[in-house]
């Protein structure tokens, strides 16, 4: 066995086995030497990353604004990293990012292609020893168009759904998640997943979507609006893609405003059922990071500032250029609380 340096279990115990942080792309080859580095995320094709380095991932969703925004996750010790085929990973002691990517198969049947996907990243992560899925980002091109029938969206679900289901008492442990259409001709699905379960955390505001009614897939989107972790001295909560649904229904469609206002109501009710574990998050403004999917670039300035004056500055925030999976909807957020 080999012996770590002391300071190394003082680490693992007590720090937080995930920090996310943003900082900006010129910082891009310090961070990629850093070896506490677990992923960086960059979001437009301008910062050119190794293909050889299985943390450095480009997302196909445009950023706006300003941009040149990198999204950095931490661990508190140095990362193992690699790629297994198509999967690349890193992880510490505690957790395991991993991420892939595929070409789009346009004329193929999502469903099932979906289906292999989530079989092998579920058998990659038992693998590994890291079995338990705690957040899932999923994105995919052409997610309202029709194939065979059926919307993309809805066969990506179908496929996820059977593929999570198959696992014993999955639906007690479903994972956060996110979906949105993306331009860009890939799929990417990134993961982070655990030693050991999170709690699936619900929001009284909305129906479960894995109870959702048939008409958003005869199959139910398998997710959990939030999950939250205990990592022993600190505690997480990673929130789901959060849009203006209340029940099952969409709220103000076409509205961007109104829609945001509707999210913000859902984030402080997810928070307030969230506190009923051991949470010290208050509010929203208490969040680490936010990212907002924006369907129409122009909303970009009015969403941003009326975002601002809710939730101040301290939170930080990246706006990304997506599809929402249903079409009136125009404005999806997702978020994360690291203690
Ligand atoms: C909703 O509340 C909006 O299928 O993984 C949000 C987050 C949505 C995740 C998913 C879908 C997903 O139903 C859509």
């Amino acid at each position: 066995m080999p012996v770590r340096p002391s300071h190394y279990q003082d680490l693992e115990s007590f720090s937080s086995p995930l920090r996310v942080a943003y900082r900006r792309a010129d910082r891009l080859p310090e961070l990629l030497a850093d070896e506490t580095l677990l992923a960086v995320f960059y979001f437009d094709a301008s910062p050119s990353c190794s293909a050889q380095d299985p943390r450095c991932i480009s997302v196909g969703l445009p950023e706006l604004g300003e941009g040149g925004c990198l999204e950095c996750w931490f661990s508190p010790v140095r990362v193992d990293a690699g790629f297994e085929e198509d999967i690349g990973f890193s992880f510490n002691h505690q957790l395991l990012f991993g991420c892939l990517r595929q070409a789009n198969d346009d004329e193929g049947n999502l469903e099932q292609t979906t289906f292999r996907t989530y079989r092998r990243l579920l058998q990659f992560a038992r693998d590994r020893g890291f079995p338990h899925l705690l957040r899932v980002w999923n994105y995919f091109p052409g997610i309202h168009e029709m194939r065979h029938g059926q919307e993309r969206y809805h066969a990506f679900s179908a496929g996820r759904y059977r593929a999570l289901l198959e696992a014993p008492g999955l639906e007690q442990r479903l994972p956060a998640a996110t979906a949105i259409g993306c331009q860009s001709p890939d799929t990417l699905i990134y993961f982070l997943s655990a030693t050991e379960p999170g709690v699936q955390v619900e929001n009284p505001r909305q129906v479960s979507a894995f109870r959702y009614p048939p008409e958003y897939g005869v199959k139910s989107p398998a997710f959990s609006r939030a999950m939250y972790k205990d990592w022993g001295t600190r505690q997480h909560l990673y929130i789901s893609g959060t849009a203006s649904v209340v029940g099952h229904e969409s709220r103000h469609e076409h509205d961007v405003l109104r829609q945001l206002d509707e999210i913000l109501s859902n984030f402080e009710s997810l928070i307030l059922n969230a506190r009923r574990l051991r949470l010290a998050i208050g509010s929203v403004s208490d969040l680490s990071a936010v990212k907002v999917y924006l369907r129409n670039p122009a909303d970009y300035e009015p969403v941003r500032r009326v975002l601002a004056q809710a939730i101040g500055d301290s939170v930080a925030r990246v706006f990304l250029q997506g599809a929402i999976c249903r079409p009136e909807l125009k404005l999806e957020i997702d978020g994360v609380y690291c203690e």
